[in-house]
């Protein structure tokens, strides 16, 4: 299992303070205890306003690596904060995320022909998160041919079904398990990740729920977890 580590992520108050008081100590032990619990990359999201994310990004980066050798994975809807982010790495890092949204095509493919990068690719687009299995694997497909016309070999593209709440439909953990497996059938070479938690929001007992998700996704063919 790859195993990306998600505290790092400035939609947490805690983090987000700790970004705003440039806490330095407080991101490295985040990305210390992390490491020490199994993670293979750190998720690094800023979650802050445009105009301050790539300055932010930049900040965490730099940081984030004098405690880790872990690679990155950069988190974040914005081309600049990306740019600045991948200049800063010093191991190629994972790019989160390439979606079907225009404005993601044209601000993200470039770079994943500029820099030596691997890359989450998400099945949503500008009519947002289809709601069947063939509708996010349209999308993948559409995804996967932009990637792989840049340079990207499978081997270095991470899926994410998007695993959505049961809270909200009790069909979308069928949902995640069927697109996982044909995912695995269409593109064996390529590794397939989701935000993990995303099963059990809004339910209670959520680290039952989540554990007996993945335990059922590994067996669809799912190799990694954003947890
Ligand atoms: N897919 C991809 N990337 C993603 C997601 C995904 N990145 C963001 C997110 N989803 C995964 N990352 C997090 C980070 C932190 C938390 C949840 C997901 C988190 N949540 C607390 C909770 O749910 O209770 C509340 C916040 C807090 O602790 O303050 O911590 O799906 N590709």
């Amino acid at each position: 299992m790859i195993i990306i580590g998600e505290k790092i992520n400035g939609t947490r108050k805690t983090v987000a303070k700790a970004i705003r008081d440039r806490d330095a100590d407080f991101i490295k032990e985040l990305a210390k205890s992390q490491e020490e619990a199994g993670s293979s990359y750190l998720d690094v999201n800023a979650g802050t306003a445009p105009v301050r994310e790539p300055e932010d990004m930049r900040w965490l980066v730099k940081n984030i690596q004098e405690a880790s050798e872990l690679p990155l994975c950069l988190d974040s809807a914005n081309p600049e904060a990306l740019r600045i982010g991948l200049e800063t790495v010093k191991q190629v890092s994972l790019i989160n995320s390439l979606s079907g949204e225009q404005s993601r095509i044209d601000g993200i493919l470039p770079l994943v022909r500029e820099f030596d990068v691997e890359l989450i690719i998400l099945a949503l687009d500008d009519n947002g998160i289809p709601e069947t299995c063939e509708g996010r694997l349209e999308i993948i497909h559409k995804l996967i041919q932009l990637a792989k016309a840049e340079g990207l070999s499978e081997k270095k593209i991470y899926i994410d079904p998007l695993i959505t709440a049961i809270s909200t439909g009790t069909e979308n953990a069928k949902l995640a398990f069927k697109t996982i497996k044909a995912i695995k059938e269409a593109y064996p070479q390529t590794h397939i990740t989701g935000g993990l938690s995303n099963i059990s929001f809004g339910m209670p007992l959520r680290p039952t729920i989540n554990r007996f998700f993945m335990a059922m996704a590994i067996q669809m063919g799912m190799d990694s977890a954003i947890i």
